[in-house]
């Protein structure tokens, strides 16, 4: 059990697999996640904070098992209800998980910020490991679509199935939007530095855009990624379709790439071992592990081997 300050940035589902492995081999009290609100949104007047509640709920156990996000056990009898309404509830929202946006819209609206009500929530869920949103200000990620219309994340993610269509990824209301409380000294203050295997432009790169991330992680350049694709593909989520209108090769060289000016090492997984020659000839320290964290076991031996890498880069 290492007691060393650790930082991780993240974004949903991988993040939260990776999590509940890191906290099995690091002191949760020791751990700081950095976590993307670019796919925040209102749903039905309620704030909907999609990561922040996937790692909430995901390292509270309570996270529903087959999606990876939602509460498990939950049920939409609500939004059932609203589609007499109305016909924009392709978002599933269940009753139980409206209680989180029912409580976090009111403490907003209150005056509180962001950050306070996540501090709230994960403590009432018994959470040791601290969720910083990235930014207490709206940063939301807009896509342009090929016909030129522009929608949010989960417009594209869910309403619209993720298609090929992007033309432009917005990020910036993230550039626009200060870091949140604690952020830049959490960054400068991590004795280890993780990225987690998230998505790297829309869920790492939407954390790097807000004002001044970007110059702290370039100024300590000793994080360590884990690749969020196996086989060159995503586990989960649109990163294939994604990272062409970044400009970003769908692959972990393409990754290692975007990441090279904030990192030190990276981890890929064995299915992509034949890449690991060109990422360390780009500079980058590389290790190949088992990365489809199927079991609680693979999530914490894939962060054993983060925080091993970290350790060897840090002369440790
Ligand atoms: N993802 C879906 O694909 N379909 C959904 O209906 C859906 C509902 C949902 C509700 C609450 C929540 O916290 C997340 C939810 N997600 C859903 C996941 C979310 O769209 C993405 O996984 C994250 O935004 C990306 O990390």
């Amino acid at each position: 059990m290492s007691e060393r300050r650790i930082v991780a940035l993240a974004g949903g589902v991988g993040a939260a697999r990776f999590l509940s492995g890191l906290v099995q081999v690091a002191a949760p009290s020791e751990i700081t996640v950095i976590v993307n609100t670019g796919d925040d949104r209102d749903f039905f007047g309620l704030r909907v904070c999609p990561d922040l509640d996937i790692l909430t709920y995901t390292l509270a156990g309570r996270i529903r098992a087959d999606t990876g996000w939602g509460l498990e056990g939950d049920t939409f009898a609500c939004l059932e209800q609203l589609r007499r309404f109305r016909d924009d509830t392709w978002f599933q929202l269940g009753d139980r998980d409206l209680a989180t946006h029912l409580h976090r819209s009111e403490r907003l609206r209150q005056g509180a910020t962001l950050s306070e009500v996540t501090r709230e929530i994960t403590l009432a869920f018994g959470l040791e490991i601290e969720l910083l949103p990235m930014s207490d200000e709206p940063a939301a990620t807009m896509l342009v679509r090929s016909g030129g219309e522009r929608c949010d994340f989960e417009e594209y993610l869910v309403r619209d199935g993720a298609p090929d269509d992007i033309r432009e990824i917005d990020l910036s209301a993230a550039r626009s939007a200060r870091p949140a409380p604690g952020v830049l000294e959490a960054i400068a203050g991590a004795e280890r530095l993780l990225v987690c295997p998230s998505n790297p432009v829309v869920s790492i790169g939407t954390i790097r855009a807000v004002a001044g991330v970007e110059e702290q992680l370039r100024a300590r350049g000793d994080a360590v990624a884990v690749s969020p694709l196996i086989g060159g593909a995503p586990v989960k989520g649109p990163v294939d379709r994604l990272l062409p209108a970044f400009g970003v090769e769908v692959s972990s060289t393409g990754i290692a790439e975007l990441y090279l000016p904030i990192a030190v090492g990276m981890l890929i997984d064995e299915a992509d071992r034949d890449e690991a020659a060109g990422i360390e000839a780009l500079g980058l320290r590389v290790r190949t592990a088992v990365s489809l964290m199927r079991t609680p076991e693979i999530a914490a031996t894939l962060a054993r081997a983060a925080l091993e890498l970290a350790d060897e880069a840090a002369g440790a």
